[in-house]
């Protein structure tokens, strides 16, 4: 057996951000402009006022191996992308059946998650909430508020992310601002499965 030594990082709950980390995941506009409903609105940012930072990752350094439970706060910065309010890339585990906890640190969100089968489901995300993805379900979040939204994730080590099936399918709803609040709407660009539409 490989025994590992007990260990702590430090969480700041007001900013979300843990320390040490060995490195910071940091995603911009251009890692993701494709996914916003709203292409050329993120066209004409990245041309304006160059590349917005939309999200960054502060995950605790750990082998991605069966038994570990991985863990890391997320920032995701307010903002929006035309109408579409900014979110992460979202994911399927590779393994489908591992579940994963949330937990709302600072600022505002919703928690989006959608089956294969295309069905969908939401959690409204604060400080204190602590959201749970069943397995089979993917994830994104999104900052619908005007300050940073701040959680924790846990989940199983062997999990694993898929990014390729939402990368090319979306999510079959998106959050929109209308009148000053998010509203749910349907993504024009959400492509169902060949085999769900026979
Ligand atoms: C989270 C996410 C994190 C960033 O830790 O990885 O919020 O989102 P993306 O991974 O979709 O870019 C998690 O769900 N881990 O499994
Ligand atoms: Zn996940």
């Amino acid at each position: 057996m490989n025994l590992m030594q007990p260990f702590s990082t430090y969480l700041d709950l007001e900013s979300g951000v843990i320390t040490p980390v060995d490195h910071v995941i940091r995603r911009h506009l251009s890692d993701m402009c494709h996914m916003y409903a709203d292409e050329s609105a993120a066209q004409r940012i990245l041309e304006t006022e160059g590349d917005r930072l939309i999200y960054e990752v502060y995950p605790v350094d750990l082998p991605e191996e069966e038994g570990q439970v991985l863990h890391s706060t997320t920032v995701l910065h307010p903002g929006r992308v035309g109408s579409e309010y900014h979110m992460t890339k979202g994911h399927f585990h590779v393994k489908r059946d591992r579940a994963e906890i949330y937990v709302g640190l600072a600022g505002e969100g919703c928690l989006l998650m959608q089956t294969g089968d295309g069905r969908v489901s939401s959690v409204k995300m604060a400080r204190g909430i602590i959201a749970y993805v069943p397995p089979y379900w993917a994830h994104r979040t999104v900052n619908t508020g005007d300050v940073p939204f701040a959680f924790l994730a846990a989940w199983p080590g062997d999990s694993g992310h898929d990014y390729g099936t939402i990368e090319t399918r979306g999510f079959a709803k998106i959050l929109v601002e209308r009148g000053g609040v998010p509203v749910f709407v349907d993504n024009p660009k959400y492509r169902i499965e060949d085999r769900e539409r026979a």
